[in-house]
């Protein structure tokens, strides 16, 4: 944990409809997997959601009509934050595990992509963030290489339950070009690097630190709105564009 607060778009990830049966008690609601990003101009080029397997999750009421699905330790800070029903106090409708959510159809704000799914990843921090990480594998080397494990392996495919057609047909995605390493930024690095799969931290970290400040200095967004535009200048039109049509909020912590 930094001294500075940390500023995140929490990213509203629709649970589509019909609810699988495990989501009954929440019939009626609006639910949302909320993704924390620091990175709300690649929204364009996500392919999935991650949660982790084992983490425990709740369903949170946020106000009259709306449920995000998040740590508690999230729900809490999020309700001092003015983001829950009952001020300051979290209200939990049910709790879920990362299992029950793996599978779940979203449809995420700006996504290239109608329908994505909620997918394993084993690295997740429960002290970070919301537990949720959504998931964009053409700039985010954590996330090439745990979608990477998924097409590759279909025997970790196996053991979480993961149909294939929510990981197959899904594709990277350029979104953003940096001039040294092209238009999927973080598979370059994870090829260049000779990354095997998403538990080499110390060479993710190095991927994260060679793509994460070139990508915000010298990055190019090659679609949506704002394409031409320099990532700098675009990341906060996109975060405000997010906030204030309500497909996020702002979170600290
Ligand atoms: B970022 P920081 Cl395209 N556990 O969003 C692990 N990782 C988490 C997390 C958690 N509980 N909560 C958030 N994150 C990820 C996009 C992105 C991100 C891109 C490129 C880099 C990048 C799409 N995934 O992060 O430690 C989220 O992934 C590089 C660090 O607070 C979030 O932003 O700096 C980022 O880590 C926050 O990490």
């Amino acid at each position: 944990e930094g001294v500075l607060p940390q500023e995140y778009t929490l990213i509203k990830m629709e649970v589509l409809r019909p609810f699988p049966p495990k989501l009954g008690p929440l019939e009626g609601k609006n639910v949302f997997l909320a993704a924390a990003t620091l990175r709300p101009e690649t929204m364009y080029g996500q392919t999935n959601a991650w949660v982790l397997p084992d983490g425990e999750y709740g369903a949170y009421e946020i106000n009259e009509t709306d449920v995000f699905v998040i740590t508690g330790r999230a729900a809490l800070n999020l309700a001092y934050q003015n983001f829950s029903r009952i001020p300051q106090k979290p209200t939990c409708l049910m709790e879920l595990t990362g299992h029950d959510l793996i599978g779940l159809p979203l449809r995420s704000p700006l996504s290239c992509n109608e329908v994505i799914y909620a997918l394993p990843m084993l690295t997740i921090l429960t002290d970070k963030g919301t537990g949720i990480v959504t998931s964009v594998p053409s700039d985010a080397p954590d996330d090439y290489m745990a979608l990477h494990d998924l097409k590759a392996k279909p025997a970790f495919r196996a053991k979480y339950g993961v149909k294939d057609e929510w990981v197959m047909p899904f594709e990277i995605l350029p979104i953003i070009n940096i001039p040294e390493f092209g238009d999927k930024a973080a598979e370059k690095v994870c090829i260049d690097l000779k990354i095997k799969s998403q538990n080499e931290k110390e060479k993710l970290a190095e991927a994260k630190r060679l793509t994460y400040l070139r990508g915000f200095t010298e990055g190019t967004m090659l679609v949506g709105e704002y394409a031409g535009m320099k990532v700098q200048e675009a990341k906060p039109l996109l975060r405000t564009q997010l906030i204030e049509t309500g497909q996020g909020i702002m979170y600290s912590e």
